[in-house]
């Protein structure tokens, strides 16, 4: 497998083959998108053009400048039509289709890179640059284009009332009831392409781990909450993940050894 290996050796404590792996939970972050050429938020050439993204990613920013929000999100919005998946995010796409067991993508990534690629059991737990979100009526809708202050609710049809449908600072990320449900059952976690400084998708690793999972990052640097994985594979996402993903599909899997690690009922292996 291409890049550097970093087992933390003496804190891994977890004796797992590659077989015993049945439920999977994996975290993506902006990383996996940049060979796409999509900026990550805290690269030399973040997003927000020399402001710090908890600066401007907050709901009490849109408040003060809507203008300047909604031309972020609607040139970001645009760029979605010049990128293409990548091999990482094929290579996740192909493991979904291929894996009988239980699959979960979280992705912090408000693009549709991994929908493009083909992958299903995603979900955006910070929100997505193709839905919008009425202010007015509360509901939430697919959006293509630029949005503006203007826009239009295609429910209530109020106009100016639409934000992007993006989770900000402050504001509670999506769907985070099942996501603890899956760490909760997972037996392995995979953290590709995030520098693990926002939370709660941060704490993941650590809940997983708590609950029994093997904990894996991929990434182009140790992350803020490296410390907490089983192993780190450094390098590009492009490369690392079409490798993992290959060794862990030519391993035969046997969910009969799945441990159940005290973690209350579990579907019965045979
Ligand atoms: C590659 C690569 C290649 C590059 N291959 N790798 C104090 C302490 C702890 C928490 C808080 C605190 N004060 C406030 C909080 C909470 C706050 C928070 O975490 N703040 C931190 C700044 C400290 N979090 C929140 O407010 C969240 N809500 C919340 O907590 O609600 C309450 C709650 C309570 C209990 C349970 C649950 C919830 C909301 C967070 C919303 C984040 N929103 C953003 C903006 C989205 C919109 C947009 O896209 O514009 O989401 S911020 C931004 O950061 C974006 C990302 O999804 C997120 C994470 O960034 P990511 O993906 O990790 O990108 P980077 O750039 O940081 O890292 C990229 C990595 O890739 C790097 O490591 C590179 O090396 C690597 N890389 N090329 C592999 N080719």
């Amino acid at each position: 497998m291409p890049g550097q290996a970093v087992a933390h050796a003496g804190r891994t404590g977890d004796d797992r083959r590659v077989s015993d792996y049945r439920n999977i939970v994996i975290l993506t972050g902006a990383g996996i998108s940049a060979e796409s050429g999509l900026a990550t938020f805290r690269g030399a050439d973040g997003l927000w053009e020399g402001r710090r993204v908890e600066d401007v990613a907050t709901p009490g920013a849109f408040r003060r400048d809507p203008a300047l929000v909604h031309h972020f999100y609607d040139a970001r919005r645009a760029r979605l039509a010049e990128v293409e998946p990548n091999a990482a995010h094929n290579a996740l796409a192909r493991l979904d289709a291929a894996w009988s067991g239980e699959l979960l993508l979280v992705t912090q990534n408000v693009d549709d890179l991994h929908e493009r690629a083909g992958s299903k059991r995603l979900l955006h737990m910070h929100g997505e640059l193709k839905r919008g979100w009425c202010l007015a009526c509360g509901e939430r809708f697919a959006w293509e284009g630029p949005m503006g202050e203007g826009a239009v609710c295609p429910d209530c049809t109020t106009a100016g009332q639409v934000r992007p449908d993006i989770v900000w600072f402050g504001e509670m990320p999506y769907e985070m009831e099942r996501i603890d449900q899956a760490l909760s059952r997972a037996d392995l976690f995979v953290s590709i392409g995030t520098s693990g400084a926002v939370y709660p998708a941060a704490g993941f690793v650590q809940t997983a781990r708590y609950c029994g999972a093997h904990c894996l990052e991929m990434n182009l640097e140790p992350s803020q909450g490296s410390i907490f994985f089983h192993e780190s594979l450094i390098g590009p996402a492009g490369q690392l993940v079409p490798a993992w993903v290959d060794a862990l599909l030519a391993t035969p899997t046997n969910p009969a050894r799945c441990r159940d690690r005290g973690r209350g009922p579990r579907p019965s292996a045979n």
